[in-house]
């Protein structure tokens, strides 16, 4: 019940930290980060009291470790999955030498024609490993792993980012480095 009511203030700054500052009146720079105090206060004020202790819990046990910490901790922003504008400037990373997009059966004839789109997000989430592409896919329907050759696309120029939390990321892939099941 402890962990349920932490699932519930973790999703609502998730909400708040991606798509939504807005929504209890804080605003993140450009980078996405934002004050931690100012974040407990403005949440509190909105009906979700989350105490110090609780996000300290919720940044480090988050089964996808969605939330980063500055240096001193005194701000916060969400690690990627952002709608709203900010510029993580995340680092050029290179990546294993495959990648996995998980997707379900019925986006596949519209990515076979057009490649991997960000959707309402900045960029297109890859996983390192199937079994996480597996379960991305799984929130929407029957899930679809689509492989995607790295090399090809560095040796064309594209870049892949890291996200703090392990994701990867990258403005879109054309069909031709796709590989389906
Ligand atoms: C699909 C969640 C049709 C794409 C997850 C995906 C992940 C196309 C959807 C993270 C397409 C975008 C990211 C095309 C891409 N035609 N559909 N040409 N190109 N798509 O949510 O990768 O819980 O923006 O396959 O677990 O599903 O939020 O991306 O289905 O980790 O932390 O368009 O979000 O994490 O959807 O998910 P999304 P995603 P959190």
């Amino acid at each position: 019940q402890v962990n349920e009511q932490l699932v519930k203030k973790s999703r609502f700054l998730s909400r708040v930290l991606r798509h939504r500052p807005d929504s209890i009146g804080i605003t993140l720079d450009k980078q996405g980060w934002t004050e931690v105090s100012e974040l407990l206060e403005k949440a509190a004020s909105h009906g979700m009291q989350v105490s110090r202790e609780e996000l300290d819990r919720i940044v480090v046990e988050n089964d996808k470790r969605r939330f980063t910490f500055n240096a001193d901790r005194s701000q916060i922003r969400a690690a990627q999955g952002h709608s709203v504008k900010v510029d993580l400037q995340l680092p050029v990373c290179t990546p294993p030498p495959v990648l996995y997009h998980g997707t379900v059966v019925k986006f596949l004839p519209s990515i076979r024609k057009q490649g991997l789109f960000p959707g309402s997000r900045h960029d297109v989430h890859l996983s390192a490993n199937m079994e996480t592409a597996l379960a991305v896919g799984a929130r929407r329907g029957s899930p679809v792993v689509i492989s995607v050759e790295t090399y090809s696309l560095l040796r064309d120029g594209f870049q892949f980012r890291c996200a703090d939390n392990g994701v990867w990321l990258i403005s879109k892939v054309p069909v031709k480095y796709l590989r389906f099941p």
